[in-house]
């Protein structure tokens, strides 16, 4: 169906509800001739918990925060102007559980949780499970998979089974908040461990081997369903609730300005590192197992084969480590850090990215001091010197995945675009593009919100299709090249 013609007068507004584990934000996105302007209608931190030795979100702080920032954005707007609608995403794998009216059965943990410890080495340590679960679902063994997540709590409260009726992941379960409509969403739903692979629907072996009754689960709508109306919030009657890609990382890889050919490489880098590229196909087999390669998907069904680096995560826990003061409170001080940082020479000992024990250690700076010692190398003196060592070893973190991918497909990446907070780094972009041999282009963009909000914009039939929204986004982009050193 052909898209409406948008006259020079008529502008859409859309909200993105854009939630990450460090921090959530309400973004208004104002759509008129074929440009899109984003504000910023709310911003807060977000954290999760720690109660006796388990974490927790803050399930109710964040849907106030949500209600808050969504009145603010109707709030915002010209006289007389409405929200067309409303899309969430979020971090992946974390989830609710609920009875059929809607209620929480079960606290909602956090997915750097070490519970899930037991259960990763147990698969990790079945060689024909592994494979099997990886051949069924294209997702590796990861720490925080919903998979291991929903397995431990059903062996830690049997009685779920009879509490709980549905399992929602968290944009789900906001947009069940929104709309009253339980949906499970693809994008989210492929982060999990428990999607098919080869289908739109959930993996029978998956299910199985984890013992997740699939009663608490329907079959994954496509990104762009209308959910319902928005209930409840105060300037926001007849806003419509989209299902965007419910997955951050998918809506971030949305807004990438990319080639058509496929030869770019795609790096949203904030909390983690996610390096992956768009296909038709899913990457399988031994090598794609080994180097941990997750088939996660778009938002139309087709496949974003990415491998998780761990991110600036390292270096928000390093500065918690360093003291109060260590973390810069103002973008100009956050400039000087990372200006200073670059000054220094390029680090000769690296730390070893892919080690598990990065995901949640009591303290991040003994851990990567550790590390140093083992190689006979001195841990950084201050703030600048883990700066410029962590940028370093994300780098090289970023070229090795490259490397791997290149040889797994035989595509060749030309370029890599990055999004995302690191995007805001000259050191973390040029020595990504040192390690990895290729241009970094980075781009001033708030890739998630841009990617939930093109989602939106197609679904209400104001813009034509992805690749047309890209183009228009890439006509007034402002971009910056880090040619290789
Ligand atoms: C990023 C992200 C990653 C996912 C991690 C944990 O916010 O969604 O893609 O692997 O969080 O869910």
């Amino acid at each position: 169906m052909a898209a409406k013609p948008t006259s020079k007068t008529t502008t859409t507004y859309c909200a993105a509800v854009d939630l990450g584990a460090t921090s959530g934000r309400v973004i208004v996105g104002a759509w008129q001739n074929n440009r899109l302007k984003l504000t910023v209608a709310h911003r807060f931190p977000n954290t999760f918990r720690t109660l006796n030795g388990s974490d927790y979100w803050e399930i109710g702080a964040l849907w106030h925060e949500v209600q808050t920032g969504l009145k603010k954005a109707a709030e915002s707007l010209p006289r007389g102007k409405k929200i067309a609608s409303v899309g969430v995403d979020a971090w992946g794998v974390d989830y609710v559980l609920l009875n059929d009216a809607g209620r929480l059965v079960f606290p909602v943990h956090a997915y750097r949780d070490n519970r899930t410890q037991p259960g990763l080495r147990h698969l990790g340590n079945t060689r024909a499970a592994l494979e099997r679960i990886y051949a069924a679902t294209g997702i590796p063994n990861v720490f925080y998979n919903s998979s291991l997540q929903l397995a431990e709590t059903i062996d830690a409260a049997p009685a779920i089974t009879d509490l709980a009726t549905r399992c929602l992941f968290l944009p789900d379960y906001f947009n069940y908040l929104l709309s009253g409509t339980m949906a499970n969403e693809l994008t989210i739903a492929s982060t999990t461990q428990l999607l098919d692979v080869r289908s739109n629907d959930w993996s029978r072996p998956a299910l199985d081997y984890f013992r997740v009754p699939s009663s608490w689960l329907s079959k994954p709508v496509l990104a762009g369903t209308r959910l319902g109306s928005v209930k409840n919030i105060p300037g926001l009657a007849g806003a419509k609730v989209i299902a965007v890609p419910g997955h951050d990382t998918a809506c971030a890889y949305d807004a990438m300005p990319a080639a058509p050919d496929g030869s770019d490489l795609f790096l949203s880098s904030g909390t983690w590192s996610l390096v992956g590229f768009e296909s038709d196909t899913p990457v399988l087999g031994p090598d794609a197992l080994k180097a941990r390669v997750a088939n996660e998907r778009i938002g139309d069904g087709r496949y974003r084969p990415l491998t998780n680096v761990i991110g600036m995560w390292l270096l928000e826990r390093t500065l918690l480590d360093l003291g109060p003061t260590a973390r810069p409170k103002t973008p100009e001080v956050w400039d000087k850090l990372i200006d200073d940082a670059a000054r220094l020479p390029a680090s000769k000992v690296l730390i070893d990215v892919t080690d598990p024990a990065l995901a949640n250690p009591p303290s991040m700076k003994a851990l990567i001091d550790a590390q140093l010692r083992k190689k006979k190398a001195a841990p950084p003196k201050n703030v600048k010197g883990y700066m410029r060592l962590i940028c370093d070893s994300l780098a090289r973190g970023h070229a090795d995945a490259k490397t791997a991918f290149e040889r797994m497909t035989g595509r060749e990446f030309k370029r890599i675009l990055i999004v995302g907070g690191g995007s805001r780094s000259p050191l973390l972009c040029q020595a990504t593009a040192n390690a990895a041999k290729v241009p970094v282009v980075s781009f001033n963009l708030e890739g998630t919100a841009v990617g939930n909000i093109a989602s939106q914009l197609i679904a209400l039939k104001v813009v034509k299709d992805k690749a047309t929204f890209r183009k228009h986004l890439a006509a007034h982009l402002e971009q910056k090249v880090y040619s290789p050193a």
